[in-house]
């Protein structure tokens, strides 16, 4: 007798799950095949990582309560992974290679599969070596549903610009990593941001000067890096050609550089 209470019980709490998880999921698939190519964005030919043949990587677009499945296809020669950044999901979806999962090895397929149980403007990028640098980056758009207390008619049903800023090296971004590790001046003096005694007297602070020689410290300058060029949507000038004039849009903006503030 016992037993098939709890066999009854057990049937009817299943058959309420299921219920609900049929009215909630809407499964939204996307593709991504990563594969080596060849950029020229200063007059010199580099190589760079492109996703479905575009940098930035596609837009991934949601709504909270779908489930977003990602397939991503290795066709490097090297391994990869896509870190979902800012997204609260399961720690085996994180995309973090001998941490949350093994790395994606060239030739290799792998499936990410999470619930959306947030809103907002994110992005997502290789967590692989420096792959972030040379082209895995994207944005991400989690929209609100219509139906959520604090959707905001006039905002959040406005038409969508998907806006992502980043920045372009030619070197090697191994090779920056180790002229960092260098404390190399290089990349002040390309921005003309080094310090001189000649400015440092000028201004009253030689003391400061010879304290910071001393102290080996180098320029002051928030970033470390200098850039070739600096890219809305991957191009160094964007036009919006379908708007007019009056329209309202709604611009959804992330930061996929590497190592610059914007
Ligand atoms: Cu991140």
């Amino acid at each position: 007798m016992k037993l098939n209470i709890v066999s009854i019980c057990f049937f009817i709490f299943s058959g309420f799950s299921d219920t609900i998880n049929l009215n909630a999921q809407k499964v939204v698939r996307y593709d991504l095949y990563v594969k080596d190519t060849l950029v020229n964005f200063t007059g010199k030919t580099k190589r760079a990582i492109a996703v479905n043949g575009q940098i930035p990587m596609p837009t991934l677009t949601f709504t909270q309560g779908d489930t977003a499945e990602i397939h991503v296809y290795n066709e490097l020669k090297e391994s990869t992974s896509l870190h979902w950044h800012g997204l609260v999901l399961p720690n085996k979806e994180d995309g973090v290679p001998y941490l949350t999962q093994m790395p994606i090895e060239p030739g290799a397929t792998h499936i990410y599969r999470f619930p959306i149980v947030q809103n907002g403007t994110h992005c997502y990028h290789s967590h692989s070596g420096l792959q972030e640098q040379i082209g895995m980056y994207g944005s991400m758009i989690l929209n609100k549903r219509e139906d959520d207390p604090t959707f905001r008619k006039g905002i959040d049903d406005l038409a969508t610009i998907p806006v992502v800023i980043s920045e372009w090296t030619d070197y090697n971004p191994n090779n920056v990593h180790r002229m960092l590790h260098n404390a190399t001046d290089w990349f002040a003096i390309r921005k003309g941001s080094t310090q001189s005694y000649a400015e440092a007297i000028k201004e009253g602070h030689f003391n400061t000067k010879v304290k910071n020689e001393f102290k080996r410290m180098l320029s002051m300058d928030v970033s470390d890096v200098y850039y070739e060029r600096f890219f809305l949507n991957g191009k160094a000038e964007s036009q919006l050609s379908q708007f007019k004039a009056g329209d309202k849009v709604r611009l959804r903006i992330s930061n996929g550089g590497a190592s610059t503030y914007f």
